[in-house]
């Protein structure tokens, strides 16, 4: 679709855009597309994201195409999602292709080239009738946001609210130059790691320096929103979505035990009102959130190993977890993740199987490949 093509599209009353939360009936929602990955530049932060085994291969081949197989692979998996939803009533927009993931850009700043553009969840929030940019913490990933812009645009000629939060500048002094490198050794998700790692005392590659965040940080239970601090999301990037959301919304900040925390969907996962997903390599650390969710009656299961056979360079194997709530106790899932289907049958939910796991290899499960622009259901409170 081009911003042309979006011209005459006549504003409905209601906004094309209304979702509060992760679980209610699925209307419209955006599939990522992979066109034009670029294997991005092993800078120190981007150390953050990039497993350590593949760091000799990111440093020889900054720049590059992934391997075509690779890519192929990802994109046959998003087409699968993308007919999968549809057949189950979903309306799917996907971005344009663009590639300029492989051009060098520089601003005053930094040089970078792109990276990447399938995971749509790390860059745009939608909270109620409003989508937010955001302003993402890692410079390869800078522009990522312009691959949506034509989509958005036409959701704001429906009537959406569109904002884009300030853009962190990504130089140097964002990052902690001091971070041990052998912290990040230990990858999200691994089940040993010593209490010192930099996240269990309080030390992240990002400062707080200025307002950073990725979306994928923010899990929406209506007027409840929990985030979690991590390797790209910082104090001051919580501040300014608590801030331009305003009383209607309550920000709660969660911490969970990992060694690198980088997206909080594969750690802590509505299933659907009233029941959560957690990640047992990542137990959570907040005795409030605990209490907030028992007290209000909420079931909390630990979700189970995923087993795919897939390739992990950018992401922990906890994308098993990683699931897409398509309402009415539907549930989209990995048709290779048994033991997650065999849970999510044991408590009366539906799982809709897709063939996904190759898209893995580029850090993204069903929940990051997507955005729910819009669900049925209103704003709500779950925890009063
Ligand atoms: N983009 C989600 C990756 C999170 C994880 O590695 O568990």
């Amino acid at each position: 679709m081009k911003i042309e093509d979006a011209r005459d599209i006549d504003t409905p009353v209601a906004s094309a855009v209304s979702s509060y939360n992760e679980w209610d009936p699925l209307e419209e929602v955006i599939v990522g597309t992979i066109g034009g990955v670029t294997i991005p530049p092993l800078t120190r932060e981007m150390k953050v994201m990039v497993r350590r085994d593949y760091w000799d291969f990111y440093r020889k081949h900054a720049g590059e195409p992934y391997p075509e197989e690779l890519v192929k692979g990802a994109a046959r998996a998003l087409d699968n999602l993308q007919k999968v939803l549809e057949d189950e009533g979903v309306a799917v927009t996907r971005p344009d292709p663009v590639d300029y993931a492989a051009t060098r850009f520089r601003t005053p700043h930094f040089e970078s080239t792109g990276f990447f553009n399938a995971d749509v969840r790390d860059v745009l929030l939608v909270v109620g009738d409003e989508i937010i940019e955001a302003p993402m913490a890692l410079p390869p990933r800078y522009f990522e946001h312009f691959k949506y812009r034509s989509l958005l645009q036409r959701y704001f000629e429906r009537g959406g609210r569109w904002t884009a939060a300030p853009k962190c500048t990504m130089g140097q002094w964002m990052y902690d130059q001091d971070y041990p490198e052998e912290h990040l050794a230990y990858f999200r998700g691994d089940p040993d790691i010593p209490d010192d790692v930099g996240p269990l005392v309080g030390q992240y590659m990002t400062k707080e320096v200025e307002p950073c965040f990725d979306a994928a940080d923010f899990v929406r239970f209506g007027r409840d929103i929990i985030v979690q601090r991590s390797q790209v999301t910082n104090e001051l990037g919580i501040r300014w979505l608590e801030r331009h959301l305003g009383a209607e919304y309550r920000i709660h900040r969660a911490r969970f035990r990992s060694s690198g925390p980088v997206h909080i969907d594969t750690t802590w996962v509505p299933l659907g009102e009233g029941r959560v997903l957690t990640c047992p390599a990542r137990p959570c650390l907040s005795p409030e959130i605990m209490d907030m969710f028992q007290r209000a009656g909420w079931e909390i299961h630990e979700a189970p190993e995923g087993v795919a056979p897939a390739e992990f360079q950018l992401s922990s194997r906890w994308l098993s977890m990683n699931l897409l709530v398509i309402g009415d106790e539907r549930v989209v899932v990995d048709k290779h993740e048994e033991p997650t289907i065999k849970m999510l049958k044991s408590l009366g939910i539906k799982p809709v199987l897709v063939d996904f796991k190759d898209h893995y290899v580029f850090g993204g499960g069903l929940h990051c490949a997507t955005l729910d622009v819009r669900r049925r259901g209103g704003l709500k409170s779950y925890f009063d």
